[in-house]
């Protein structure tokens, strides 16, 4: 299967003009905000939506001059959630907008407490009308997700960095929203093109608007190593030093790697990190010699082929430097994961690769974290409460789905990425620019329509953690690639993740989907123009 999948065409830049074919206008827009099929009631266009959400006509809430955002005690943990939503708002409005903890608040206020709600570690309720707007959580976590929310409900020109003309209107709601999985994620590959650590701020930035919570980074392939670690440094400083192509590469210190987890962190976001293993490890094996089992060290690899490369599954040093490095990034991730690969080891006999995940899942043990990997992994011995990530293309009960059963007889969780719903480097059709398509096209529906808790036979609810949008980067080098593929399919994958999974529907998503659009333009990012997507319509 080495390079099956790769298209040869060198990409081109996505470009930001594609036409648009409005659908029939059987909705409508409402209020600037929301949208309604004719004849009912608007909601406002919020995605993911909300677990309930209802909109109470004879009310709204306006922002004025006058406005405070008032924290309610205990204020410490919420204190920075507010901070975050006044820079928002603040850059728009050109209001004062302080963030207080002092007295009640009144109509034109925007009140934030930590306080029982009785939704889950990451829920809210958030009430807007024209007694002001009331956010409540448990946890700061929560009040973040409603921040979100909140903008969302504001016009969209909320977005924008400069200041704009009012008014500054939400519409009367009452919301309770929580989320359906724990894991809500995006993977960005740093490895076949190396972006830089603004570059994966901004996309955190984008992947909280709609409340993921995992970013899984890719940080080791054949093509570089991007992440420094003390005790084997050629790892990074030569390993890392280019990439699909030949361009620079690059890679992240450990003070990178902390303010990236630190960015992360200020979002209730959480890194994930992957050194994907035994295949995958060119950089590596180029770096140093013996890693190899022969002691000769390849050269670095430009190209997109994959299933070439194996660490040295007989070596105990082999073992050694896995130490070394899981050591080192275990000790700077707070997250309680740790990403093995596992992938697509064709070089790797499948006796030796048994014996090589078992090993390492002891080292990712010993160091405190849980493995996870991709659905190969399950094939080993994985323990209770280690990840599958399933990236088959197979639904139902077709011969590829085997390995999610296998993962969830031993009582592993799942997280779904199938390629051809949730891989997000996949081209929309055949005239995308950017991206591959081995697992096939995937349009703006196809990556929405499917439920993580039914495509895979005998893979039920609970035995799902989540939903995982990846993004490999062969042919992706710089913030609007990155942008170009995700958006519009990226906040459908994370409504899967968060939104119940009764009443949703293509039909009525779609509209509220092209509501984003006017804060996508806001934001400056550069999305797919699908024509399956209503954009004039909600404008
Ligand atoms: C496969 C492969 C990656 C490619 C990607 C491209 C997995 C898990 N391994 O997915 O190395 O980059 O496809 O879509």
């Amino acid at each position: 299967m080495i390079g099956c999948w790769w298209r040869e065409a060198a990409p081109a830049r996505a470009g930001r003009a594609i036409a648009v074919t409005a659908a029939a206008g059987v909705l409508m827009l409402t209020g600037g905000q929301g949208v309604a099929s004719a004849g009912t009631e608007a909601a406002p266009a919020v995605v993911p939506a909300p677990a309930s959400l209802k909109t109470v006509r004879t009310t709204s809430f306006r922002l004025t001059p006058q406005s405070q955002i008032v924290v309610q005690p205990p204020a410490r943990e919420a204190l920075p959630v507010a901070s975050y939503l006044a820079r928002i708002l603040r850059r728009s409005t050109g209001y004062r907008l302080p963030v207080t903890t002092h007295g009640g608040h009144d109509g034109h206020d925007i009140g934030l407490q930590l306080a029982p709600t009785g939704t889950g570690p990451e829920g809210y309720r958030l009430d807007a009308g024209d007694g002001g707007v009331e956010l409540r959580a448990g946890t700061a976590a929560g009040l973040f997700h409603g921040v979100q929310t909140l903008r969302q409900l504001l016009p969209a020109r909320v977005e924008k960095a400069t200041e704009q003309p009012g008014p500054w209107t939400v519409p009367g709601v009452r919301i309770t929203d929580q989320p359906r999985f724990a894991w809500r994620g995006a993977m960005l590959d740093v490895s076949r093109h190396f972006f830089s650590v603004a570059e994966v701020k901004r996309y955190i930035d984008q992947l909280a608007l709609y409340k993921v919570n995992t970013l899984h980074l890719h940080l080791a392939d054949d093509q570089g190593w991007r992440l420094a670690i003390d005790s084997w440094p050629r790892l990074a400083t030569y390993g890392g030093s280019t990439e699909v192509g030949g361009g620079p590469g690059g890679y992240y210190t450990k003070r990178d790697f902390a303010e990236l987890i630190d960015y992360a962190a200020d979002r209730f976001m959480t890194i994930v990190p992957e050194i994907d293993s035994p295949g995958h490890t060119n950089a590596a094996l180029a770096s140093y010699a013996e890693l190899n089992c022969d002691g000769q060290a390849p050269p670095l690899y430009t190209g997109t082929s994959v299933g070439f490369s194996s660490l040295c599954v007989g070596k105990e040093i082999t073992y050694r430097f896995l130490d070394d490095v899981i050591g080192e990034i275990t000790a700077q991730t707070p997250n309680r994961y740790y990403h093995v690969g596992g992938d697509e080891a064709h070089s790797t006999p499948h006796e030796d690769y048994v014996t090589f995940i078992n090993r390492e899942q002891e080292l990712v043990h010993a160091h405190g974290k849980r493995m996870v990997g991709w659905q190969e992994i399950a094939a080993a011995d994985a323990a209770p409460g280690s990840v599958a990530q399933y990236w088959n293309t197979a639904s139902g009960s077709e011969p590829g789905t085997e390995l999610a059963r296998t993962a969830v007889a031993k009582r592993m969780k799942i997280v779904m990425s199938p390629a051809n719903r949730a891989y997000l480097d996949m081209q929309y059709d055949p005239d995308t620019p950017l991206g591959l398509h081995w697992a096939g096209y995937v349009e703006v529906q196809d990556a929405y329509s499917w439920d993580p808790a039914t495509l895979v036979d005998g893979v039920g609810e609970d035995d799902v953690l989540g939903v995982e949008g990846p993004l490999w980067s062969e042919t992706l080098d710089e913030s609007p690639d990155i942008e170009f593929m995700a958006f519009p399919r990226l906040p459908g994958l994370a409504e899967l993740g968060w939104s119940p999974a009764s009443g949703r529907s293509w039909d009525e998503y779609r509209f509220r989907l092209a509501a984003q659009g006017p804060r996508w333009d806001a934001l400056g990012i550069n999305y797919y123009r699908s024509p399956q997507v209503p954009w004039e319509e909600v404008r």
